[in-house]
């Protein structure tokens, strides 16, 4: 495969040498060697490396950037020092210059972490209501984007300054701009899009984790935690959704806080960071405490949640114990300027726009600014005049009204060169940095699909962008703006592209956003990316830990489910009191595609699937999950008439309505009979006309509704021959190849071989 697009974040630079340095533990010896394509660095550093590994490869990271050696007993609380000297910070050389980490008064810092749903979105909402007299009701304020919204999950992280005064007479400390700056961020929960996470760690100096006090610690948590220790963040927990009815027992039982505590322990916490504060409360009921007796009481209805119960609680928890910004502090009597991009955009009316943490230095509205790329190299010459700082309050981009920002804010800067991408850095023309930021590697991509134009016989008829440039195109825009997500040309097919991801749900978003904007086209099967060990020479794989919270009369039908044909392994079982059993397996990647959605009907929507990398290991072998279904296929086309639809009825599940347009090869359902060959039908076919009356007859034809599924369900549903194909108004499953004939002899000849 050719290289099209320069690989994300971490540059070859922060590999090799730094993997030697962190002192991972690789489950396999690493050889460049045996990079994967286009994206040597990464591929190398971190795809045969264990979860654990990857921890300590950022941990390594955030000492070079001497950003993560915190030492936090040090941190003062103060506002009225605009910068204080750090006891043991250490000195580091960035190019000619030496710098020592100080910290930056009146500023805090911090990310919002947590296992998906547990309640992150609701809990900004709460503090921004907290802080700020002029807003109304929000109902999950960050979550903005049109896709978050419809789904009810953070896809993007963001980032929202407010302003809090712990002691305003006012309970809440809201008091317009006056107070410390809490820069907070929202982040996604959602493995496919942790890839976020990792950016946005970087930029802040502690973490607010929150559990779902009923569920526990789940595999998120545990990645993200392992993610932000590594870092060296310090880290407050929060016990959310105390109201909801279990939590209280799970509470009492001590279950939930020593699961947690364990993890702190195995993920290897140093003594700052297991000494870390816990909350109790609820986000949806605005309630916070740190007193587990009082949170028993308003979680029982005993208590009524009060002034000394609200989100101040959680406010005054992230001024005590998450640090002041660490900021460079350099020999010179002008402190260069630097950012990392942590992400990317564009304003129609003022261009390029940047948004990350200012690091050394200050910059103003006169300021001319540059771009350091990430993987080094000079700075491109282009050198522009800005046309904005501005900070977020909520969703809404506001001006600094100040005009000027300092080392350790959290910033949006608007009109920066165009080429500008994330985890470049941005430096002033009269105060430049030398060297660009490091910023921490990103965890590898686990999957692949190929993206093309659609070439089907419907191609063009629901859709106004078609061609295979345009769709291209639009790849490179997402990349440019999305660094969790990579491009390379097809080594098989030079129309198509192939885009490198973390999981179905992150292709499946990026398809549904293309649908949305008028694009056709077509996506191939998914491909698990895979490597060869180089000490045994045999093929590495990723796998997953999985799991699986479900009512326990089910609990057979999972095993069964993902210890058959996706050769997963089961490593526990634990039944709760609440007749749920907990499951946890090990399942190679390529295991799990398709499996949620499987589950969900198998045990009638009461299984809850979670899953995060674990490690790669040997190549598990063919999975049976191709042969264990049978496809209807229309073999004509047209229009579907009911008459057929209710005649293939009684044979399978339908995916179509009458009324659809269908063509030769395309999949409009699933045989109910598993068997080896595909079944051929014509779902065009009306009713032979007699001369007898049979409208009553005809009125009779009844069907149960068609199985539709969206796009991240079809990629796990698809098989190896199939493809998906995407218009504004349709998503239709086909078989690569239409012609039955074409399709019939080659799996004739497939079998032969075999
Ligand atoms: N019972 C209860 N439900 C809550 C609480 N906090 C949040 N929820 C609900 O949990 C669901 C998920 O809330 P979100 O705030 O979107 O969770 P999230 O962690 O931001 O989710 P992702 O960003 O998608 O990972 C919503 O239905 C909330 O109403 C709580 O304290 N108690
Ligand atoms: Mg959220």
């Amino acid at each position: 495969m050719q290289l099209l697009r320069r690989r994300p974040l971490a540059a070859s630079r922060i590999t090799d040498s730094w993997l030697a340095s962190a002192g991972t533990t690789a489950s396999y010896p690493v050889s460049s060697a045996n990079d994967f394509v286009g994206y040597q660095g990464i591929r190398s550093a971190q795809s045969a490396i264990s979860f654990q590994g990857i921890a300590a490869l950022v941990h390594s990271c955030s000492e070079q950037l001497n950003v993560g050696a915190r030492n936090f007993s040090s941190t003062s609380a103060s506002a009225d020092s605009d910068s204080e000297q750090e006891n043991g910070s250490s000195s580091s050389s960035s190019s000619s210059s030496t710098f020592t980490t100080v910290r930056r008064a009146g500023v805090r810092n911090v990310a919002i972490i947590a296992h998906v749903d547990h309640g992150k979105t609701t809990l900004v909402d709460k503090l921004l209501r907290a802080t700020s007299s002029d807003l109304g009701e929000l109902n999950r304020l960050m979550d903005s984007g049109e896709l978050e919204m419809e789904r009810g999950i953070t896809i993007t992280s963001k980032v929202t300054r407010m302003h809090y005064n712990p002691s305003a007479s006012n309970s809440n400390g809201s008091n317009g701009d006056a107070g410390i700056i809490i820069n907070a961020v929202d982040t996604p929960g959602h493995s496919d899009f942790a890839g976020e996470v990792d950016r946005i760690l970087s930029m802040v100096d502690g973490v607010c984790l929150l559990v779902d006090a009923a569920e526990g610690p789940m595999t998120q948590t545990k990645y993200v935690l392992s993610r932000s220790l590594a870092l060296g963040l310090r880290p407050l927990v929060v016990l959310n959704k105390v109201d909801r009815p279990n939590a209280v027992a799970k509470l009492e039982s001590g279950e939930t806080e020593s699961d947690l505590l364990d993890l702190f322990d195995a993920l290897g916490a140093c003594d700052d960071q297991m000494d870390y504060p816990t909350l109790y409360g609820s986000a949806r009921d605005g309630w916070m405490t740190d007193n587990l007796e009082t949170a028993y009481k308003i979680a029982n209805g005993k208590m009524e949640p009060n002034d000394e119960t609200g989100m101040q609680v959680l406010l005054n928890a992230i001024l005590n114990h998450v640090p002041e910004p660490a900021i460079r502090q350099y020999p010179t009597d002008e402190q260069p300027f630097a950012l990392a991009a942590v992400t990317v955009g564009r304003d129609t009316y003022m261009g390029r726009t940047c948004t990350g943490r200012i690091v050394s230095g200050s910059i103003g509205l006169n300021d001319k600014v540059k771009v350091l790329p990430r993987d080094g190299g000079e700075a491109r010459a282009e050198e522009t005049t800005l046309g904005g700082i501005f900070v977020n309050r909520g969703i809404s981009r506001t001006p600094l009204e100040e005009g000027r920002a300092f080392a350790g804010d959290i910033v949006t800067i608007v009109g920066v060169p165009d080429h500008m991408a994330v985890g470049d850095t941005l430096t002033t023309v009269d105060a430049p940095i030398d060297e660009a930021i490091l910023t921490p590697p990103l965890a590898p991509p686990t999957l692949s699909m190929e993206f093309g134009a659609n070439t089907g016989p419907l191609s063009g008829t629901e859709g106004t962008i078609v061609t295979s440039s345009k769709v291209r195109e639009r790849l490179y825009q997402e990349t440019d703006n999305n660094v969790t997500l990579s491009t390379e040309l097809s080594d098989t097919d030079s129309e198509k592209t192939v885009v490198l991801a973390r999981g179905e749900l992150q292709l499946g978003i990026l398809a549904e956003q293309m649908r949305r904007e008028g694009f056709e086209l077509m996506i191939s099967p998914p491909r698990i990316l895979t490597k060869m060990c180089p000490v045994t020479n045999k093929k590495l794989e990723p796998f997953e830990e999985v799991i699986v919270d479900v009512d326990s009369d089910y609990s057979g039908t999972v095993v069964s489910s993902l210890t058959g044909n996706r050769k997963g392994i089961l490593m526990e079982m634990t039944e709760n009191s609440d007749g749920k059993t907990r499951l946890l397996f090990e399942a190679p990647s390529r295991g799990l595609l398709g499996f949620s959605s499987e589950i969900a009907s198998a045990t009638k929507g009461t299984a809850v699937v979670n899953h995060c990398f674990l490690e790669d290991r040997p190549y598990a072998g063919p999975l049976g999950l191709d042969s264990a279904r049978s496809k209807i296929v229309s073999s004509a086309q047209g229009k579907a008439t009911t008459f057929a639809l209710a005649n293939l009825a009684q044979r399978g599940t339908l995916f179509i309505e009458p009324g659809e347009s269908v063509y030769p090869g395309m999949v409009i359902g699933e045989s109910a009979k598993s068997r080896d060959v595909d079944m051929d039908v014509n779902p065009t076919k009306a009713k032979e006309l007699s001369n007898m009356r049979t409208q009553a007859k005809d009125e009779k034809l009844t069907m149960p509704p068609p199985k539709r599924m969206n796009v991240e369900e079809l990629i796990g549903y698809m098989a190896q021959d199939e493809i998906i194909e995407v218009t504004p108004l349709s998503v239709r499953l086909r078989k690569a190849e239409l012609d039955p004939k074409v399709r019939a002899r080659t799996k004739k000849g497939k079998k032969e071989k075999i």
